[in-house]
């Protein structure tokens, strides 16, 4: 299967790829959530959900491996270092309680994915303590169980979890296509250069397109 791409054609095999879907959690996506308390307009994100509703659609159509990701603490934040836990001058601290539960805390209804992509029984859930998925997970073991090798990168922020996750897998040698419409950042410009940063050099990271593109290349394999 071939996508029209940044800096040229992706090519990739739809039972050795994964759709990745990053942090598409309340805490970030709605109000009174982490994004929130760092003085964030969460609303810059919620574009994202319809063009990622349809790609998870037709990945699930597909049969495509569909894996989800959390960022996180346990409920005693031993897992939270103290430099992410004390900086900054956030409203509410990781683990204080708002109003949708602990801070960006596992098991807390804040902490969970939209329900518009909410997780099928069988798919699987990454919870993650930092901004890369492989971090202190299972991720790249379950990668590997799977026998993936190609990333289709979605989710948020761009800037953020997006790109220390595809910098995580390229450098572990995943090919990554990361979407342009189904990622966001609560910062326009970050976004936008974020994606460059991913195609340029050559595709110094890995590669760039948008759902529709995408969209085509699967639909197209349906009818062939
Ligand atoms: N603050 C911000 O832009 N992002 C994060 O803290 N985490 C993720 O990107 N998921």
């Amino acid at each position: 299967m071939i996508v029209e791409a940044s800096p040229g054609p992706f090519t990739f095999d739809p039972a050795t790829t994964a759709l990745v879907i990053i942090d598409m959690q309340r805490d970030f996506c709605e109000p009174g959530g982490f994004g929130e308390t760092l003085g964030n307009d969460v609303s810059l994100l919620r574009s994202v959900i319809p063009p990622l509703q349809r790609v998870l659609a037709a990945a699930r159509e597909l049969g495509m491996t569909v894996i989800h990701t959390r960022e996180g603490h346990l409920p005693d934040l031993s897992d939270c270092p103290p430099a992410k836990l004390h900086r900054g001058n956030p409203t509410l601290r990781i683990g204080d309680p708002g109003p949708k539960g602990r801070i960006l805390v596992r098991g807390e209804y804040g902490h969970d994915i939209v329900d518009e992509l909410a997780p099928l029984p069988d798919e699987l859930v990454v919870d993650k303590p930092g901004k890369g998925s492989f971090h202190g997970t299972a991720f790249g073991a379950e990668l590997e169980a799977r026998g993936v090798t190609s990333l289709i990168v979605t989710g948020v922020t761009t800037e953020v979890c997006v790109h220390t996750t595809v910098r995580e897998a390229n450098d572990r040698g995943y090919e990554c296509l990361v979407l342009s419409d189904c990622t966001g950042s609560y910062f326009p410009e970050f976004h936008r250069v974020a994606l460059e940063m991913v195609a340029a050099q050559g595709g110094i990271f890995g590669w760039v397109a948008d759902s529709t593109a995408l969209l085509e290349a699967l639909t197209q394999e349906a009818v062939a």
